[in-house]
């Protein structure tokens, strides 16, 4: 259908072909008690390749929000049994974490009131019924664009852009609370500290670049060992672990694993083998706060630094 329009932009065709191609369709959420508005909506949105969902009221549509969180979008109708649209709307925003749920409210009744009402409610824009196909489609990608876009600039601002690990800032916001959350309900939580061992030599002896290389494989590592926990380059070659529900001796056992796996790895750059090590400096003591645990974690750190290097030190 796109293809056969013609008032559709080559960037936009691409855009539908590659989600094709990637089996990666949008789901849209239409909540609405007319059977025939759905079935307009449905037909509209399937020509864009998007994957639509029904519900006829806002029970349903609360019960599949809950069962598949990855829906992206919803048309929300405003009169409905059992709920009215804004009552939805309004439940969804303060109820559930769901931030990056665009919706959009819909109503036969031309008060501009109802469309104020929605959008004080937390939807993202309205349409008023009847509508032509074409404006339901502009809404939709202008929203969908716009929290792309959002997005990217989110991960942009939490990630390190050489490593794609979290970065400083990001690590101090999402590690705070993890430290509460574990104090609160006596959860083991344990900390480490990593420095590549000698990293200046490195880059003094094959240069800044292979230097980053390093830096970057180092992460890639981490990435896969740690995948389950809060890893972040907190600046240079240091790198943060905070390793939710392990005690210091399974975070010991992970950390040190990685450890050796480093040590006796060699990374081949332009054929010559590159070998190094990485000290670390690991704590678990949660009883003082998430700043003396980094405190103490860089204490154990410098002693492994003094006591040689290539070591963990608890
Ligand atoms: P130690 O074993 O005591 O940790 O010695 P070191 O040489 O690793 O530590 P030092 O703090 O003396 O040097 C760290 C070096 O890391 C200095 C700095 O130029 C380099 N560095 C910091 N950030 C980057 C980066 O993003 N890329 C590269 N290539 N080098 C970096
Ligand atoms: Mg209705
Ligand atoms: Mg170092
Ligand atoms: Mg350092």
């Amino acid at each position: 259908y796109v293809l056969k329009e013609s008032r559709y932009s080559y960037e936009y065709v691409i855009k539908l072909i590659l989600r094709l191609q990637k089996n990666q369709f949008i789901k849209v959420l239409v909540v609405d008690d007319s059977k025939s508005t759905r079935a307009f909506i449905r037909k509209t949105l399937k020509q864009h390749l998007y994957q639509v969902l029904e519900a006829e009221d806002g029970i349903e549509a609360l019960a599949m929000l809950q069962q598949q969180p990855d829906i992206r979008l919803m048309i929300v109708d405003y009169n409905m049994p059992n709920m009215n649209g804004y009552e939805l709307v309004k439940n969804i925003r303060h109820k559930q974490n769901n931030k990056n749920l665009i919706i959009i409210g819909l109503s036969a009744e031309g008060s501009g009131a109802l469309s104020a009402k929605f959008i004080k409610n937390g939807a993202n824009d309205f349409l008023r019924k009847p509508f032509y196909h074409e404006e339901l489609h502009c809404r939709l990608m202008h929203n969908l664009e716009e929290m792309e876009l959002l997005e990217a600039v989110k991960d942009a601002a939490n990630s390190d852009y050489l490593t794609g690990l979290s970065n400083r800032r990001y690590f101090f916001q999402v590690a705070e609370k993890l430290y509460e959350n574990a104090v609160e309900q006596n959860k083991p939580l344990s900390l480490a500290m990593l420095d590549i061992d000698h990293f200046k030599q490195i880059n003094d002896s094959y240069g800044h670049e292979v230097g980053d290389y390093v830096l970057t494989k180092v992460a890639d590592v981490l990435k896969e060992k740690f995948s389950r926990f809060i890893v972040a380059r907190l600046g240079g070659e240091e790198f943060c672990v905070l390793l939710k529900g392990l005690d210091v001796d399974k975070s010991q056992q992970l950390l040190d694993s990685f450890r050796c796996l480093v040590a006796e790895q060699k990374l081949t750059i332009g054929g010559i083998d590159i070998g190094f090590t990485i000290s670390i400096g690991v704590t678990d003591n949660t009883y003082s706060s998430l700043s003396d645990m980094l405190a103490i974690a860089d204490k154990c750190l410098y002693r492994a630094k003094q006591a040689g290097r290539n070591l963990l030190i608890i």
